[in-house]
């Protein structure tokens, strides 16, 4: 008996069953006690839309633009490292099955499959994410190498001075001291060549392609973690986002800040726009939610900067209640890897559908035809 899966948590259910238990933990999981991965979601539950009748809505549309890119809903698909791990070739999956839809794929610097495959498998270019890397030089090769691929938007992401403590990842062997055992054995199955993550293609595998020029053979979860050791670079400050925009000639979204005053800076430094995020709840624990802090930055970088959010979204509604309350869009980061896990780029395609289908019903019923005409009078606040 199977049921078809018609939303996030139908996905997740799925995924939490057919992927080995590091992986699913990987995805799922968040830094310390995991209060504020609870909260992210917990926070959008608590906003009330208000139904409003008898307005015309037989005009409704979802479509909008981000960054001046036409999509056809307030959504793309957040950065993810190691995604290619949930399904072969899994980053080109998820970027077709974007396109398909219309709305855009991000690639992560920590990405299984480089910015170039991404890029070559599909028409519509995709967005990269990047970390400052101790190796400046390193960096300004990757842009230059996503620039020359075709990407013309830029996510750098600003919450990871140090990696959170991802507690999950401990147990299982996956970060910290402990390579060894049961859980090192896996995660070498798990990357080795036959296995149904594997990794490789046309016989020359790499696991970490954006890195295929600084980190040579990488082929498992220790490249991995020994680039981040490596390379995350703690020393950054905004001197150093004022360095990058001078590097970029895309549009720069500066992900990872819940602060009015980092939102500002952001801007000043000559970010298109920024992304309201504490990474999924991998990073502080504690802080406050991505969506309780939606509000305050709007306010303060005005109209001329796009604010996304990132964190707890899981339906249609959470992206009109983050639309409403002044988001620009969203990004959207584990639904999709459990949806790519069960069943790869149609498994994601369907998911987008599920969320374009629910954030149409939510503009008939608050009665607007338009994404564009959602505002925070449509919370109810009583
Ligand atoms: C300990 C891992 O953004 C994530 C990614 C990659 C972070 C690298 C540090 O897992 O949240």
């Amino acid at each position: 008996f199977s049921v078809v899966p018609v939303t996030v948590s139908d996905y997740e259910r799925r995924a939490r069953r057919c992927l080995p238990r590091f992986l699913y933990d990987y995805a799922a999981g968040g830094a310390n006690n995991e209060e504020t991965l609870s909260a992210n979601c917990a926070d959008f539950s608590k906003i009330r839309l208000r139904q409003r009748v008898m307005y015309d809505v037989s005009r409704g549309s979802t479509d909008t633009t981000l960054l001046g890119q036409p999509a056809s809903m307030p959504l793309a698909l957040a950065p993810v490292g190691m995604a290619g791990m949930y399904a072969r070739r899994g980053e080109v999956q998820a970027a077709k099955a974007s396109e398909t839809v219309g709305i855009p794929f991000t690639g992560s610097t920590m990405g299984v499959c480089s910015i170039n495959e991404i890029n070559a498998a599909t028409n519509t270019a995709a967005w990269f994410q990047l970390y400052m890397l101790r190796d400046r030089d390193f960096v300004q090769e990757m842009l230059q190498n996503a620039w020359d691929s075709g990407t013309r938007t830029l996510i750098f992401t600003v919450d990871l001075a140090v990696p959170g403590l991802r507690l999950r990842d401990f147990r299982n062997g996956m970060i910290g001291g402990g390579w060894m055992g049961k859980a090192s054995q896996m995660l070498q199955l798990a990357t080795s060549p036959g296995w149904a993550y594997d990794v490789g293609i046309r016989g020359k595998p790499h696991f970490l392609g954006n890195l295929s020029g600084k980190v040579k053979d990488a082929k498992d979860l220790n490249s991995y973690k020994s680039f981040v050791e490596s390379q995350f670079d703690p020393s950054v400050t905004w001197e150093d986002i004022r360095w990058l925009r001078d590097q970029w000639k895309g549009q720069l979204l500066i992900k990872g800040v819940l602060e009015a005053d980092d939102a500002r800076a952001a801007r000043d430094c000559g970010a298109e726009g920024v992304v309201v995020s504490n990474h999924g709840g991998r990073q502080l624990d504690a802080v406050a939610s991505s969506i309780s802090k939606l509000p305050a930055v709007v306010d303060a970088v005005g109209s001329e900067t796009e604010v996304f959010i990132d964190g707890g979204i899981r339906s249609g509604l959470d992206v009109v209640r983050a639309v409403a309350l002044g988001a620009r869009g969203v990004l959207m980061g584990r639904p999709w890897i459990y949806a790519l896990a069960v069943n790869g780029e149609a498994g994601v395609r369907n998911l987008l559908e599920i969320f374009q289908r629910e954030i149409a019903i939510a503009l008939a019923l608050t009665g607007v035809n338009s994404v564009q005409e959602l505002n925070r009078e449509l919370i109810d606040s009583e």
